[in-house]
C-alpha cells in the first residue's frame, strides 16, 4: 500500500506549533517533509518546556515526526541560491512566521511564484487583512480573539481558555486542509496558488455554534442555556454558558462515585429526547415520563439544573465508566470524562494507532499522538522528530544537487 501523499515535497519553514502541526499531518500522508531550521539554533520548541536536559523536548518532537531537518540560512548569499533551488524542488512551501519575514528573507509571493508557478505557498498569520494583520500570536491570543473565550467559563465568572489548541494545531489543520485543495486544484490548473490561514479565523470557524447563538438572541432568551431555567435575563452577547451543550440537546457534567478526590470522577450526560423515559427509568423518576410538566423537551426546558441535579444524584453512586456501562444499552449519550493519565494507558488508542511509543536516540521511548484520519489503503506510521540539521547534507546532496566540496563552503559561510 502507499502512502497517500508520497512523491509530495514540502519546504517547510515552520515553528513553535501551529505550522509544524500542519506539515507533521502532511508527513503522516506520506509527504517528504524539508523542515528548514536556523543553524546551531533551530525551531525554538526545541529547547522549551524540556524535561530531560539538552534533549529536544515533547513539546518539539510530538509536532515534528516523520520530518527531515535540514538547517539553513537563506539570510545568507549561498543560503539563498540553496533555498531558490529548494523552492524549485518542492511541491508547496508552509510557513508561519510574523508577517513580514519571509518578504524580509527576499522571498515575496511573487519572486516564489516566478521562481516555481507550480508552488503551492501556505501560511499561518494571527490576523487576516484588517487593523491586527501585523500582530504577533500566540495560541491563547486566538482563543480570545476568535470568540472562544468569552463563550467558555460559567456563568458570572471570567473568559476562559480550553487546553484543547483549537488556535495552534485547529489552525494548522485548517491550513493541511486548504494545501491538499490546492495541490488537487493544482492537478487541473497545472498552476499554484497562496493558500493563508488566519488564527482568528480558524478559531471562529470552530466556535461557529456561539456566531449562531449571538443572533438568535435578537429574537429572544436563548431557552436551551440553564441560565434560562434559573431566570437569569440575557445580555447583548451570547454568553458563557458553564458545561451546557452546545447543540438542541441539553447536557451537563455530572459528579460521580470518588468526585470527592478524585478531579476526573465526572461524566457528560446528555438528556436526549428520544431516550428521555429510557433516563427516568435508569434514575428512578418514572413518574417523570408522563408527568406533563417532565414529559415533552419544551416543558423541561425551565427545570433543566433540577433535572440534572436529580440525575446527578443518581450518578454520585456509582463509578463514572458504570455509568456509561449502563447508559450505552439504553443509548444515552454519555461520557466519562478521562484523564490524560487514563487516555495514555488506554489499551484501544494503542491498538487503533491514537497514541503510539516512540524511540528517540537521545530521550528514549516516549508516548505521541499518531495520525487521528485513519485512510484504509494509505497507512500512517509515525516516525521519531529528526535532530537539529540531522539530514542537511543528504538533502542537499539528493535534492538540491550539491557536492561535499560546495556543502563544506556553505557550512564555512555559516549557510547551513
Ligand atoms: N535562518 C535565518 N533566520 C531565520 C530562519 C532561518 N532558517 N528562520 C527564521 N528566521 C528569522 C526570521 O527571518 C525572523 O527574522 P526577522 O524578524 O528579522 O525578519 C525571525 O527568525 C523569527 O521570526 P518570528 O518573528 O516569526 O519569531 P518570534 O519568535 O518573534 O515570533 C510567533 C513567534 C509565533 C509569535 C510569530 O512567528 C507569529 O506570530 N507567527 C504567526 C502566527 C503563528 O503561527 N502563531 C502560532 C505560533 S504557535 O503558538
Amino acid at each position: 500500500m502507499s502512502k497517500a501523499l508520497e512523491g509530495i515535497k514540502i519546504l517547510d519553514m515552520t515553528h513553535v506549533q501551529s505550522g509544524p502541526t500542519c506539515t507533521q499531518l502532511l508527513a503522516w500522508f506520506g509527504a517528504d517533509v524539508l523542515k528548514v531550521e536556523r543553524p546551531g539554533v533551530g525551531d525554538a520548541t526545541r529547547g522549551q518546556l524540556r524535561d530531560i536536559p539538552d534533549v529536544d523536548s515533547l513539546y518539539f518532537t510530538m509536532l515534528n515526526h516523520n520530518k527531515r531537518s535540514v538547517t539553513l540560512n537563506p539570510k545568507t548569499e549561498t543560503g539563498a541560491k540553496i533555498f531558490t533551488r529548494l523552492i524549485e524542488e518542492c511541491d508547496v512551501m508552509v510557513e508561519n512566521f510574523a508577517p513580514g519575514a519571509i518578504d524580509r528573507m527576499g522571498f515575496s509571493w511573487e519572486k516564489i511564484q516566478e521562481i516555481n508557478p507550480r508552488m503551492i505557498y501556505a501560511s499561518v498569520k494571527g490576523f487576516g487583512p484588517g487593523p491586527y494583520e501585523d500582530c504577533k500570536v500566540y495560541e491563547n491570543v486566538a482563543q480570545c480573539t476568535g470568540g472562544a473565550a468569552s463563550t467558555t467559563g460559567f456563568l458570572g465568572g471570567p473568559p476562559v481558555v480550553t487546553g484543547a489548541q483549537i488556535g495552534d494545531s485547529g489552525t494548522g489543520l485548517h491550513l493541511a486542509f486548504g494545501i491538499v485543495t490546492a495541490l488537487f486544484h493544482r492537478e487541473q490548473s497545472g498552476k499554484g496558488q497562496r493558500v493563508e490561514c488566519a488564527m482568528q479565523d480558524g478559531v471562529l470557524n470552530l466556535s461557529r455554534v456561539k456566531l449562531r447563538d449571538q443572533q438568535r438572541l435578537a429574537h429572544g432568551p436563548l431557552p436551551e442555556y440553564s441560565q434560562h431555567g434559573q431566570g437569569i435575563e440575557f445580555g447583548e452577547a451570547t454568553p458563557r454558558a458553564g458545561n451546557d451543550s452546545g447543540g438542541g440537546q441539553p447536557g451537563w457534567i455530572l459528579k460521580c462515585k470518588g468526585w470527592e478526590t478524585d478531579p476526573n470522577a465526572y461524566v457528560y450526560f446528555i438528556t436526549q429526547a428520544a431516550v428521555w423515559k429510557n433516563i427516568c427509568d435508569l434514575i428512578g423518576r418514572p413518574e417523570w415520563k408522563e408527568d406533563p410538566g417532565y414529559a415533552k423537551p419544551e416543558a423541561r426546558l425551565d427545570k433543566i439544573k433540577a433535572i440534572f441535579d436529580a440525575i446527578e444524584e443518581w450518578t454520585m453512586t456509582l463509578d463514572k465508566f458504570d455509568v456509561m456501562n449502563l447508559c450505552n444499552p439504553l443509548n444515552i449519550p454519555c461520557g466519562p470524562i478521562l484523564s490524560m493519565k487514563e487516555l495514555a494507558d488506554e489499551p484501544s488508542l494503542r491498538n487503533s494507532g491514537t497514541i503510539v511509543e516512540v524511540d528517540h536516540p537521545e530521550r528514549g521511548k516516549y508516548l505521541t499522538v499518531g495520525n487521528p484520519v485513519k485512510l484504509s489503503d494509505s497507512p500512517s506510521d509515525v516516525e521519531r522528530s529528526p535532530l537539529l540539521g540531522e539530514h542537511t547534507d543528504e538533502i542537499l546532496k539528493t535534492v538540491v544537487g550539491l557536492n561535499d566540496e560546495e556543502i563544506a563552503v556553505a557550512r564555512e559561510e555559516g549557510a547551513i
